[in-house]
Parts: C-alpha cells; sequence; structure tokens
C-alpha cells in the first residue's frame, strides 16, 4: 500500500496527430482518472498531470500528408484532445504541451546537466539520408522489405506485419516516404545515452525494488507483463541509443553546445520531460511549488500508459531521471494492453476507431456509458475487446436494469411513502438480507456496506479496476435484492415499522452510491446526488468521509432530510443506435491500399529478358465461376485456354459475382507451379490490375480474341 505524503500521476503524452479514440481511453486515462478521483476523495496530495506530445515523427508525417505546417497540426489535434478529455470527464489537474516554452527549456536544462555529467557520448555513425529532400531520414521515414517477415511495408523502427523492433539499415531495399528514392548513407554525429552503463541497477531496481541500498517499492505490486518486457530488454542486453536526431522540428539542442546546429532531442528524451514541466506549470497557475513533487522521496510518482510505451517509462526515462541526480524514480507504471474494435486492431490512418467527440456527439449524455463499459473491459493484463453489441448489453443489462432501477426504486418510494422525507427507523427491528440465512439489523448491515466500500478501495490501490468497478456494482445489486427480500411494496400495508427500515438502508446504499460511482461515472455519481437532493460529493474527503461514518455507525443521509424528485439514471440502447454505430465504422473504414495515397509504388528490382521470357502468359476466357466455401475472398474458377481447361483459385469474390463472370476475357500465367488453395489446385494465375483503393480489374484482350494466345 502506498504510504506516501503526496501523489504524483502522469498518463501518457498523447501525439497530437490525430483524435482522442478508444484505444487511447483504455490504455492511459481512464485507468489514471479512477485512481486520482478515488485518491483525492481519500485527502490525498494528488496531481494529475498530462499534455499533448507535439514532436516527433508522428507529427511531421501528419503535416506532410495533410499538407499544412507541423505547428498547424498540433494546435488542431491539442485543442481537440482538450476537448475531448474535458467532455469525457478525465480531470487532470493540467493538460499541457510540449511546444510550450516552459518545455523547451525544462528539456535542453536536462540535457545541459546530462551532458555537463558526461552522461552522453558523442559519436559519428551513417544514417539514411534523402538525397533529393536533402534531409537526414527519421525511421519512420524509411519504408522497405522487413527482415523478419518480408512484409513490404515495414518502417525503420518496426514492422507492424510481425511487430519487430527494426532499425532502419536493417530494411531490405529502403525507401524513402519523402521521395520514394533510394535513401543514401551518409555521416552524422549524435549524443548517445550509454543505457548498457546503467543495466545493472536498472535490473536490481526492476527486480528488487533497491536503489542505491534503500528499496523503494515492491516488486511484486507491479504488474506481470510490465515487470517481463522490462526483464527481456535487460536480458537482451541495453544498448546506447541517441538522444539527438537531425530534424528541423522540436526541441533544439542548447545552442552552446557544440555541434549542436541543426540538432533536435530525440522525441522520447523530451516527451517525458513534458510531465516534470506541466508539473512546473501547473505550480505556477496555482502557487505551488513543483520540486517536492519530482525530488522528495515521500512522493509516489506513477506513470499510467499503453503497453507499447513501457520500455521508455521503466528503463530509459528513469535512466535519465538517475543520470541527472536530482529526481525520484516512479513507484509504479501500471501500463495496460491494447484495446481492440469489433475484432481488429484498432488504426488511425484505417479509421477502424471510436472517436471520443464523435461518439459524443452521436450519443449526448452518455459519458458514462462509455466510460462504465471500457473500464469493465479495461486491458489491465491482457488484450480486449470493444464490440458495439458488447457495449449495448453492458448499458442495458448492468446499467439499466440493475443501477438505475434500484436507484430509482428507492426515491420513487421514499416519494410515495414519505414524501420524499428519509425516514426514521426502529434500530432494534430485523430485516431479511441476502447471503445470510439471518435476517440483519440496520447497522450490521452498514457494516456490510463498509466493507464493500473498503474493498473497492483496496481494489482501486491495487491498480485493479475491473474490479473495483465490479464492487460498485455488487453494491447497487445488494441494495436491490434487500428490496427485492423485503418486498416493501406489499409490506406497506401490513408492517410500517419494517419498511420504514428497508427504506432508510435503501437510500443508505444510494448515497454510498454516489460516492462509489464517483471515480468510475463522475457524471452519474452527480446525477444521484440531485436526484438525492444533496450536494455532489466532496472531491475532497468524499470517500474517507464515507468511511469514517459507516465504521462509526453513523448514517450517510440523515433522517428527515428531504430528496429531490424520481427521474431515470440511464436509459436502454436501442437495437437501431447499435446498428447505426457499426455501420457507420464499416463505412468509413479506409482500406489498406490508401495508405500509398499520394506515393506511386516503387518499381521492383530490375529482371533481365530471359527472366521475362520465362513468363508464359496466355489469354483465355472464363467458363465457370464459383464462390470457394468458408473463403470470403476466394472464387474458384474454370478457364479455357483453346487447347486445355484449366481450375484457377483467385482472390477477386469481394469484386465479382460469379455469375458476370461466365464468358469474361483475361490474361492468365500459365506456367506457374501449381498450389492448393483450401484444398482446391490452383494451376495459373488471372492477371489483374490493382490501383491505389485496392480495387482489382482484369487485364483483359480485346473482345473475341483467339484463347491461347501468347501475351509478349
Ligand atoms: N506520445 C507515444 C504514444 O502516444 C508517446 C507517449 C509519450 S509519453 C511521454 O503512444
Ligand atoms: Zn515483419
Amino acid at each position: 500500500m502506498n504510504l506516501k505524503k503526496r501523489i504524483l500521476v502522469t498518463s501518457a503524452l498523447p501525439y497530437a496527430n490525430g483524435p482522442l479514440h478508444i484505444g487511447h481511453l483504455a490504455g492511459a486515462y481512464l485507468s489514471a482518472d479512477i485512481y486520482v478521483r478515488f485518491q483525492r476523495m481519500m485527502e490525498k496530495d494528488v496531481v494529475y498531470v498530462c499534455g499533448s506530445d507535439e514532436h516527433g515523427a508522428a507529427i511531421t508525417i501528419r503535416a506532410q500528408k495533410d499538407g499544412i505546417s507541423p505547428q498547424e497540426v498540433v494546435d488542431k489535434y491539442h485543442q481537440e484532445f482538450q476537448e475531448a478529455f474535458d467532455r469525457i470527464g478525465i480531470s487532470f489537474d493540467i493538460y499541457h504541451r510540449t511546444s510550450a516554452p516552459i518545455h523547451h527549456q525544462t528539456s535542453q536544462d536536462f540535457f545541459r546537466t546530462l551532458n555537463d555529467k558526461g552522461e552522453f557520448i558523442q559519436e559519428e555513425s551513417e544514417q539514411y539520408y534523402d538525397e533529393k529532400a536533402e534531409q537526414f531520414l527519421a525511421d519512420r521515414y524509411i519504408k522497405g522489405i522487413c527482415p523478419k517477415c518480408g512484409y513490404e511495408e515495414a518502417y525503420g523502427d518496426q514492422c507492424e506485419n510481425c511487430g519487430s523492433s527494426l532499425s532502419p539499415t536493417e530494411l531490405i531495399d529502403p525507401i524513402s516516404t519523402l521521395s520514394n528514392e533510394k535513401p543514401i548513407l551518409k555521416k552524422t554525429s549524435h549524443w548517445y545515452l550509454q543505457l548498457d552503463k546503467y543495466e545493472s541497477w536498472l535490473r536490481a531496481w526492476i527486480e528488487t525494488g533497491e536503489l542505491d541500498g534503500s528499496v523503494l517499492h515492491d516488486p511484486t505490486d507491479w504488474k506481470n507483463h510490465v515487470v517481463g518486457q522490462c526483464k527481456s530488454w535487460l536480458d537482451g542486453g541495453l544498448q546506447k541509443r541517441s538522444m539527438t536526431r537531425d530534424l528541423d522540428w522540436g526541441v533544439d539542442v542548447p545552442q552552446e553546445i557544440e555541434g549542436s546546429k541543426g540538432k533536435k532531442l530525440y522525441v522520447w528524451m523530451d516527451a517525458p520531460i513534458g510531465y516534470i514541466s506541466a508539473t512546473k506549470q501547473w505550480a505556477l497557475d496555482n502557487g505551488k511549488d513543483w520540486e517536492p513533487y519530482w525530488k522528495d522521496n515521500d512522493t509516489a510518482l506513477i506513470h499510467f500508459i499503453g503497453k507499447d510505451n513501457i520500455v521508455f517509462h521503466c528503463l530509459i526515462f528513469p535512466a535519465i531521471l538517475k543520470a541527472h541526480g536530482e529526481y525520484i524514480l516512479p513507484i509504479n507504471v501500471p501500463a495496460n494492453q491494447f484495446v481492440n474494435l469489433e475484432g481488429r486492431k484498432i488504426s488511425t490512418s484505417k479509421n477502424w476507431a471510436v472517436w471520443v467527440n464523435e461518439y459524443l456527439d452521436d450519443l449526448p449524455g452518455r459519458e458514462d456509458e462509455l466510460r462504465y463499459y471500457m473500464i469493465k473491459n479495461m486491458p489491465e493484463t491482457k488484450d480486449s475487446e470493444f464490440t458495439w453489441k458488447g457495449y449495448q448489453e453492458a448499458v442495458n443489462n448492468e446499467l439499466v436494469n440493475n443501477l438505475a432501477n434500484f436507484v430509482n426504486r428507492v426515491v420513487v418510494l421514499t416519494n410515495k411513502y414519505y414524501e420524499g422525507v428519509v425516514p426514521e427507523f426502529d434500530a432494534d427491528l430485523m430485516i431479511e438480507v441476502p447471503g445470510d440465512e439471518m435476517p440483519g439489523f440496520h447497522d450490521t448491515e452498514m457494516l456490510t456496506l463498509h466493507d464493500m466500500c473498503q474493498d473497492c478501495a483496496e481494489y482501486i490501490r491495487k491498480f485493479d479496476f475491473r474490479s473495483a468497478l465490479k464492487v460498485v456494482m455488487e453494491v447497487s445489486s445488494r441494495g436491490n435484492q434487500i428490496l427485492q427480500f423485503n418486498e416493501p411494496w406489499k409490506q406497506i400495508k401490513v408492517d410500517e415499522d419494517l419498511v420504514k427500515v428497508v427504506m432508510n438502508i435503501g437510500l443508505q446504499y444510494v448515497k454510498a452510491l454516489s460516492v462509489l460511482t464517483y471515480p468510475f461515472m463522475p457524471f452519474t455519481s452527480a446525477r444521484i446526488s440531485e436526484l438525492l437532493n444533496e450536494d455532489h460529493i466532496d472531491e475532497r474527503d468524499g470517500f474517507v468521509g464515507m468511511l469514517n461514518l459507516l465504521c462509526e455507525d453513523e448514517p450517510l443521509i440523515q433522517s428527515g432530510h428531504t430528496i429531490g424528485s424520481a427521474s431515470h439514471l440511464f436509459d436502454r440502447i436501442s437495437d437501431e443506435t447499435i446498428e447505426e454505430q457499426v455501420n457507420k465504422l464499416k463505412k468509413s473504414e479506409k482500406k489498406e491500399g490508401v495508405k500509398n495515397e499520394n506515393h506511386a509504388i516503387p518499381v521492383k528490382e530490375t529482371i533481365s529478358f530471359d527472366d521475362f521470357m520465362k513468363l508464359d502468359i496466355r489469354t483465355a476466357t472464363i467458363k465457370h465461376a464459383e464462390k470457394v466455401k468458408k473463403a470470403d475472398k476466394l472464387l474458384k474458377l474454370i478457364v479455357d485456354l483453346g487447347f486445355e481447361e484449366r481450375t484457377v483459385v483467385s482472390g477477386i469474390a469481394e469484386f465479382y459475382d460469379p455469375q458476370e463472370l461466365e464468358g469474361k476475357e483475361v490474361s492468365m500465367i500459365v506456367n506457374l507451379a501449381p498450389r492448393k488453395i483450401k484444398g482446391i489446385e490452383s494451376n495459373g494465375m488471372i492477371l489483374m490490375a490493382e490501383n491505389q483503393k485496392g480495387v482489382l480489374s482484369f487485364v483483359s484482350p480485346k473482345e473475341k480474341w483467339e484463347n491461347g494466345s501468347v501475351i509478349r
């Protein structure tokens, strides 16, 4: 358990190169938001910082694609992020940006300090340079064939097909995406952080939590997959890593340092320092001192991130902080894995995403429905899945049928029986309670509620937000069960005193839910408070206050208080709404081929005339076509070559119906080795032209050409 005096929470700074989507939310923002909202209600001194990451190739590539300047890109998306985070209720204490002057100064100061301390080595190396564009190429600007899997569109830093991390010089047939030319290797000099030098203390710190003789954290508190990823990097041996780049967008290497001209800080050097500059700006805005948050051992620093950022937050940034000398290290990095959407990876470039701003435009007032479903499915230890159907079920079966139903029943009945006044009750009367053969008293039931609240708190402290949310829903279920077991609607005619006990407990439960929902569903928390005609729960001590009252057997809501009138907390989601969203997703998806939008596909390597002569290409006519079972894209074709008939399996089912193909004249490679596809032997290949959008069309001879004619 974290007993530190203050807590500094960070969420990964999102690249300001596209709007906020549900993958972002699930990765680094909802989890942190739950945590800070809870800690604030526990009266902790907690500060939550974030901001836009406005440097790096992610930004300049976007600018190039959209034909606008990098500054215009970051201005646009920074504002969009701010708006989306605000609308969905992520409660940053500051949302900053790395283009701010205070950030440039802070990261330059860091660089200077490390340089003065001799933590860098300056080295010359050969790097890819685009002669036409007259610039060195960032890893992301180089494409080529992946040496591991043969994928043709691998980037200089990573192959998105097989997931391998690469370096640009490993790519086969590299191409500059700026000019589509082959880049040359050219000498350049950079500053390298000697990660190998830090390997042994990093390993000890990751594995045991120990650093310089003191234990800073308990490694069993860290998630397995986080520790696992760090260990596998450490086992692979850390290598020096360049902390500068030849770019014209980013933070300048401090001018007074020799050789700094034209050099910028590596984006992964400056971005995490963005957490520090954001804290500085927050302190300036609020008349506080930023330093204890970063330099005092009594601060718990916690980084919330997605799994692709683990190595930067657990190895590289800690190395930078320690090399500087004055800074604390994180006590935990509770990284999440990824959330997929309808069975596929979320992708900004393919427009396969649910965008937060669009969601809120389409489904206004449903902030918490999204938060609930995302938290319920948070990819805490493994990848998870967002489906619109799953979203609908969670809303209708859980939020409407359980939570909204319970709260509504209590509010309606209180208004009906007591004109909205919380009833006094006889503490010696017993009522039926779930999970126990014996009836219970009001005060024993309050203890049960106390324990459930404690459980919820404990799960949040352990970053197990799914379990914590489950407890919240169990509180609501139990409240519902108490009503069900004691049937106040029947008892009101038989035993009015018993009904008072039941309804009072119901109201205590509803009040508890206004507090418990606050970290997860803040909009709902506020609505419950309104239904109870109570102030919104206190951000600073709501949870502590509740636990104290429950411990001392004091009511959470006082007898004699008049509540508000009933209205529904959640409405059902209709099938049509879900269909609309699914259709929207499918329609707006960009097909793979569009990736090359403005670029010609590079010409393949030169072949000899003899190579060409080896191909036997003929004209032919399709006689018959049918779908291949269990294969959406394939058609089985019987093709007439004049001298013989062949069976060919072709991947064109998306573009042609079998009926329209009979009689179609085509060209075909006839001497290709036979291949078995879905159990059918395919003897040849029909030639197709594929355009930039990935649409296929036949390469056909003039109509009524003799079958079997040679094409050359
Ligand atoms: N912008 C990468 C990302 O958005 C990067 C995170 C920076 S955290 C300091 O995944
Ligand atoms: Zn690959």
